[in-house]
């Protein structure tokens, strides 16, 4: 990359440089750009200054603006840092006579710290988080596009391990096989064999017996013989299956191999009982959707316990577990809510619909302040309780599950940190899932922290996530875009590996973002509820007629506001929590600033609430306020209509299909959208979507192909893409339907549940097994993590408590 600049610097470019510099400064002598403001200033410095077209790409200067994420602006010099690839980064420190000198880690955050006025060497040096050396230890991933597919890297370093050390890694193989039992059934293998030496020996002769047997011989049928050869039950439910399984012991053991590692851990039984760690929110059933902190983390979470049941059922009784009694049992953990406002989130324990097996745990948090603690809390506020949640919710699993369950999946940063409490009291494998990096979504939220603490208290955040981030197993993610973005995007763990918080600490080396823990494993849609519009005979027609009553008619000032003064436009529609970065206002300003697009269509917008006395959350507040702000200043009476409804699941599936129905458009003007639920659920219904282009969005829909970005800070351009796909509609109407379908297409071959529940089973037993394998070169890590948890979270969190005590 220092070649690129010193090209811009040693052409004539150097001049275009400077002038392009000297115009961000504009009177501001200091100043920090990020990559969306950097874009759109060069951008205009092209237009403005009447350079050729291809300038923008052509030039030397343009493709090191391309590289540039961001820009800060001292009186004399500035800073270009630099992502020449995806997950690297370099930064330059230009001088006045453009002397060009490369900056350490170290040196950035501390250029970082000065521009907020936070840099004081005389005064000591800041608290450097370094994970680094702790990953010494663990293989990693090369190429930056393999990051993501951490199982295949961790697959054939634990299959060459084997290879070149069968001693050792064999003598682990044994005692991983020898360990498993379920509610004090030995499973796998017994106390017959008692070495690798034997366990290779008793393979051979177990394979010899079940070749000699009728291929579908049902496994009780010959249990007692297969005992007496050292094994016991989970190999398999017929003597065909039996023998594949052992097939692949026997090879793994001889000439190991990547795959057949994979495929020997994925089967065999070490999985049973699984707890979904979510806390935050209303975590319910019913009437909880929309509600602040309530959203797609519930949805999510939900539809994975109903799936990951059915399929370990479908597993265990593959592993001839079944016929045995053994039945597994998923538990998601919540918080019990005392003043439950019409949920049922003051019930212990909720049975999930449509399982057998799966449930609502509940767990209160402690009552220090029963002023706070009896109601919801946001998710902001929350941290202070979940250590004393972490221990309190231990005893209930014992009390649900009899034991300790197989694994623990932590969800976002609250569920994250304590599924790190518990998985670390129960020496359990630890699953992260993010669902949304907040350091991401909001810009500048860790250089101004101080700022932004008494809102969103982001030290104990950032910390919570550097903690169970580092602590994890394996980290599942929806996208690989959420991991390290795009080759022009920095991605959301990628923002963790280095940061400051200036006066706090710097993190030096935040994550290894080329660790085998990574893994993508995108979610699904409920396929019971959003399907396309087009399959009328699985719609119910009176609950057609209601919702359409609803989103069009209904005259209702509780739950809608605004009467449509046209309906044969064609609708725009969104649905979204009512918070700031959703913007569900940034689209009402969009329609309202063109009147092309009020002249063809309708504004439909579901959104929690209409009244600014019905919350208790700040930013849902401000929303609703600047929403009727917004509309009076556009004039928007007649063009749009905002309904406040909490919608039961079916109807919210049958809503995007009305929509669809009219050959409406959806809208997801979200400022940053980790993955993004709504537009999986609008695509399978078949709606042409238009989704942000900072998150999520970016990976699920392909552009023009079936869907399309939107960039929401830029209002004009996303009215002029709307506009043109509503005119190209209207010229031919065909153009719809290509969209629509392709979106349906797109859902259907990428996003399912089932695909998500396997995949994420088989992780749980190859990290399982590396868990198990790796355990002493992981205390060295868990040791520092407890130690930040100790020095650095705890206190601060009791600081959030005593400020609750005051409140
Ligand atoms: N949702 C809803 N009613 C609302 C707002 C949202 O039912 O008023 C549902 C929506 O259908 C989706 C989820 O909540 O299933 C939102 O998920 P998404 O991932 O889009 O966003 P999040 O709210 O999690 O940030
Ligand atoms: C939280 C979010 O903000 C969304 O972007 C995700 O779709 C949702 O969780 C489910 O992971």
């Amino acid at each position: 990359m220092s070649e690129l600049i010193a090209s811009v610097l040693d052409s004539s470019e150097r001049v275009d440089l400077r002038e392009f510099v000297d115009g961000l400064r504009g009177s501001d002598r200091e100043r920090y750009l990020l990559r969306n403001d950097i874009i759109n200033a060069f951008e205009r410095f092209c237009q403005e200054s009447g350079r050729s077209p291809d300038y923008g790409t052509k030039s030397f200067l343009g493709k090191l603006i391309y590289f540039t994420q961001e820009i800060i602006l001292e009186p004399e010099s500035f800073y270009l840092i630099i992502r020449p690839v995806i997950a690297t980064q370099e930064s330059y420190r230009i001088a006045e006579d453009y002397s060009v000198e490369p900056l350490t880690i170290q040196q950035l955050l501390d250029v970082r710290d000065r521009f907020v006025n936070q840099f004081h060497p005389e005064e000591g040096s800041s608290f450097a988080i370094d994970f680094g050396p702790f990953y010494d230890y663990s293989p990693v991933v090369h190429d930056p596009k393999n990051i993501g597919k951490g199982v295949d890297l961790l697959n054939r370093y634990l299959s060459s391990k084997l290879f070149q050390d069968p001693h050792e890694w064999q003598a682990a193989l044994f005692n991983f096989l020898s360990l498993h039992h379920f509610q004090g059934m030995k499973l796998l293998v017994n106390g017959r064999i008692q070495n690798r030496q034997q366990l290779s020996e008793q393979t051979k002769r177990a394979i010899d017996f079940v070749s000699k047997l009728p291929g579908e011989r049902p496994y009780e049928e010959f249990r007692y013989d297969f005992q007496d050869l050292g094994f016991e039950p989970g190999w398999g439910d017929t003597s065909d299956r039996v023998r594949e399984s052992l097939d692949m012991l026997d090879a793994l053991i001889d000439s190991p191999d990547p795959t057949v590692l994979e495929a020997l851990l994925s089967r065999i039984p070490t999985i049973f009982t699984i707890v979904l760690v979510s806390i935050h929110g209303w975590f319910g059933q019913e009437g909880v959707l929309g509600r602040p902190d309530t959203g797609g983390q519930v949805v999510y979470v939900l539809d994975q316990a109903r799936s990951l049941e059915e399929q370990l059922q479908e597993d265990l009784r593959l592993a001839g577990l079944d016929g045995l009694g053994i039945s597994p049992k998923v538990i998601v953990l919540s918080r019990l809510i005392p003043n439950s406002d019409g949920t049922r989130c003051n019930e212990r324990l909720e049975k999930i619909y449509g399982t057998d097996n799966a449930w609502v745990l509940r767990v209160p948090f402690r009552e220090y302040n029963p002023k706070l603690t009896r109601d919801w809390i946001s998710r902001f506020e929350i941290w202070p309780y979940l250590e004393t949640f972490a221990i309190d919710a231990e005893k209930e699993l014992y009390a649900e599950l009899q034991g300790k369950p197989s694994l623990i999946v932590g969800n976002y940063s609250d569920g994250n940190l304590v599924a790190f409490l518990l998985a670390r009291r129960l020496q359990v494998t630890q699953f992260n899932v993010a669902h949304a990096l907040e350091k991401s979504k909001y810009l500048f939220s860790n250089l101004y922290w101080q700022d932004l603490e008494p809102t969103y208290h982001f030290s104990l955040q950032f910390t919570a996530d550097l903690i169970a981030m580092n602590a994890a197993d394996c980290i599942i993610s929806s996208t690989y875009q959420e991991i390290v973005g795009r080759p022009d995007s920095v991605g959301q763990y990628e923002s963790y590996d280095n940061f400051t918080m200036p006066s706090l600490y710097h993190v030096v080396n935040g994550i290894e973002l080329f660790s085998p823990k990574f893994n993508v494993v995108p979610p699904g849609v409920n396929e019971a509820v959003y399907f396309p519009y087009t399959r009328r005979a699985e719609r119910v027609p009176v609950s057609s007629d209601r919702v359409r009553e609803l989103l069009f008619h209904l005259d209702d000032p509780a739950q809608a506001y605004g009467q449509l003064d046209d309906l044969d436009k064609r609708p725009l529609f969104s649905m979204a929590r009512l918070d700031r970065i959703k913007n569900l206002t940034g689209l009402v300003e969009c329609f309202g600033r063109s009147p092309e697009l009020q002249e063809r269509c309708n504004l439909i917008l579901i959104a929690g609430k209409l009244r600014t006395e019905e919350t208790t959350d700040n930013e849902e507040r401000d929303e609703i306020e600047k929403m009727y702000r917004l509309i009076e200043q556009f004039g928007l009476h007649g063009k749009i209509r905002w309904l406040g409804v909490r919608l039961a699941k079916s109807d919210s599936g049958e809503a995007y299909r009305v929509i669809a129905d009219l050959q409406g458009i959806f809208v997801q003007p979200a400022l940053f959208e980790a993955f993004g639920l709504t537009i999986l659920e609008a695509m399978i219904s078949g709606l042409p979507t238009f989704g942000t282009q900072f998150g999520g969005p970016l990976e699920i829909i392909q552009d023009g192909t079936n869907g399309f970005y939107i960039n929401p800070t830029n209002l004009d351009e996303t009215a002029s893409k709307l506009l043109t796909f509503v005119e190209s509609c209207d010229r031919d109407p065909q153009r719809w339907h290509e969209i629509s379908n392709a979106a349906i297409d797109r859902v259907y071959s990428t996003y399912t549940w089932s695909i998500h529940t396997s995949k994420l089973l088989s992780l749980a037993r190859i990290y399982g097994f590396w868990r198990f394998t790796s355990e002493e070169n992981r205390e060295d890590k868990l040791r520092y993590i407890e130690a930040l948890f100790h020095l650095l979270y705890k206190p601060r969190a009791r600081g959030l408590l005593e400020e609750h005590a005051q409140r």
